[in-house]
């Protein structure tokens, strides 16, 4: 059967998703230079020893002449990446436009674009052109690749629309499609002008997966009344044909951040913020600076807690590493500047001549500081107001073995339903409570901290990315076979 050729030898899998695992960057006429981005993704398939995985995705770069072309086409197959190429116009509508703008807000709840309605209505179809065209561009690089028995993993919102091209190209070929988004109410997805063919296209993959049971229940129930099909206990019906629709949580590579802590650079780190925050406590925040990871609601939550707590005011710090991502959206520029002014507000409201109660830095950390910050923390707040997974707390929550620090967690995360049990959970737009939450960590005995972090914990190291991949692909080989025995009764 599929699943013994599966365990017999290494199942050759076809990862496809937006964007490859490298940055590229040219340095000759012909030649490249590339460096691979450790992503949640990348350490999840890594790790995963049977698979013989294969990455198909866009470098990220703009290449339009053939011999550049040709050239990273090479450099790439050595770090077993295949790059599909699209121009900087297909780039603008699909991937600005069509993904950025319209799905990735919708999926978050933050709805259509509002500004600029019409024109934004008026592109709207160009753009879902756009999508579909990127998609279709997608789809024929996986098929020039595609060796039968592969298994072709689809991720994301990016692409929905490629299910569907897949099975036009080959109607045997296994394909699993991921999202890393929530998928929201169906009252939310039903307001998006290309409802049916998104819902159509990621039901022509064989198994559908969600970081949650409840964005897999959206989804089905966008499928029962958006296209009027039948949910099944599986997933749903469409004349016959069923696609299984379920629940895979995503987890970190935690062995790589235990690991991380016992680096001697990782050390030196922790001893330097040690020395630099002694004698206050540290609660920290770690985000891509986006609108869904409720960064200002966190800092308002952040000042409340300092207004109604005096005493508090000289030993506590908010460190937020905020990474600025899509910095050429107006919408994200105003963030920025939202966040740099209350943070300037409340900090010239509480600081000293010789303290000041938050540190903001717009920029990303390297792997060993980021480790660092989050050993030494005393309490990680994360205030999403809605995110697929969220694997900051995951990682948070991997370097704590010593500390056994406190969580605070949205209730609108992913995570909430894994590390709900062990963190404080929140409303992030309810700023009382997230503000007396923060009072609750900072002062919770020690006994209740480690019970709490103990939970935690072993669900990190448990329900790991490695498990995560391994157990979408073994359902995708099963799904199959359980699809074909049907086929033959
Ligand atoms: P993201 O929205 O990017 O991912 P998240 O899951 O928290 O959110 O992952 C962010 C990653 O970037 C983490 O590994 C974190 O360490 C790193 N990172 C963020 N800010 C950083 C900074 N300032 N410096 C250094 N590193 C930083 C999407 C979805 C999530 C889902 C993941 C995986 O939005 O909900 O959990 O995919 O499916």
């Amino acid at each position: 059967t599929e699943r013994v050729e599966c365990e017999d030898s290494k199942q050759r899998l076809l990862v496809v998703a937006n964007r490859l695992p490298v940055s590229a960057t040219r340095i000759g006429e012909e030649s490249w230079s590339l460096e691979i981005s450790a992503g949640g993704l990348v350490s999840a398939l890594l790790g995963v020893k049977q698979f013989e995985a294969k990455w198909i995705g866009w470098a990220g770069v703009n290449v339009p002449d053939e011999p550049g072309q040709r050239a990273l086409t090479k450099a790439l197959a050595d770090k077993r990446c295949i790059p599909v190429f699209l121009d900087e116009e297909i780039v603008h509508q699909y991937y600005n436009g069509y993904c950025n703008n319209i799905l990735w807000p919708l999926f978050h709840y933050l709805g259509l674009p509002q500004e600029d309605r019409l024109a934004t209505t008026r592109s709207f179809q160009s753009q879902f052109t756009a999508y579909m065209k990127a998609n279709e561009m997608f789809a024929k690089v996986v098929n020039e690749h595609y060796e039968e028995g592969d298994v072709v993993w689809c991720h994301d919102y990016h692409l929905m629309y490629l299910p569907k091209c897949l099975k036009e190209y080959n109607s045997n070929m296994k394909v699993g499609w991921f999202l890393h988004t929530p998928f929201p109410s169906s009252e939310i997805h039903r307001t998006l002008p290309s409802r049916t063919e998104l819902l159509k296209s990621v039901l022509a993959a064989d198994l559908v997966g969600f970081h949650t049971y409840d964005y897999a229940r959206h989804f089905v129930s966008a499928c029962t009344r958006i296209l009027g099909l039948e949910g099944t206990p599986e997933g749903v019906e469409d004349q016959g044909r069923i696609t299984r629709i379920a629940a895979f949580p995503i987890g970190i590579d935690s062995d790589r951040f235990i690991r991380a802590l016992e680096i001697p650079d990782v050390q030196i780190h922790i001893k330097e913020f040690k020395e630099r925050f002694a004698g206050r406590k540290v609660m920290l925040g770690v985000d891509r600076l986006d609108m869904i990871k409720g960064i200002p609601q966190k800092i308002l939550a952040f000042e409340k807690f300092l207004e109604e707590s005096p005493e508090w005011r000289d030993k506590v710090v908010l460190l937020q590493i905020a990474v600025p991502t899509r910095t050429d959206v107006p919408e994200y520029q105003k963030l920025t500047s939202q966040v740099h002014e209350i943070v300037g507000r409340i900090n010239g409201r509480f600081g000293t001549l010789t303290t000041y109660p938050i540190h903001h830095l717009d920029r990303s950390l390297d792997f060993h500081a980021l480790c660092a910050l989050y050993a030494i923390t005393d309490v990680a707040l994360v205030t999403s107001l809605r995110d697929g997974m969220n694997l900051v707390s995951y990682e948070f929550v991997a370097c704590q073995d010593s500390k056994k620090g406190v969580l605070i967690l949205s209730e609108f995360a992913g995570a909430a339903q894994s590390l709900g049990a062990g963190a404080l959970l929140v409303n992030p737009w309810n700023i009382t409570e997230v503000a007396r939450s923060i009072g609750e960590a900072l002062e919770m005995p020690a006994e209740e901290r480690e019970k709490r972090h103990r939970h935690n914990f072993e669900h990190v190291t448990m329900h790991t990315a490695q498990v995560w991949a391994e157990t979408f692909v073994s359902e995708l080989n099963e799904t199959i076979v359980e699809a074909q025995l049907r086929i033959r009764h």
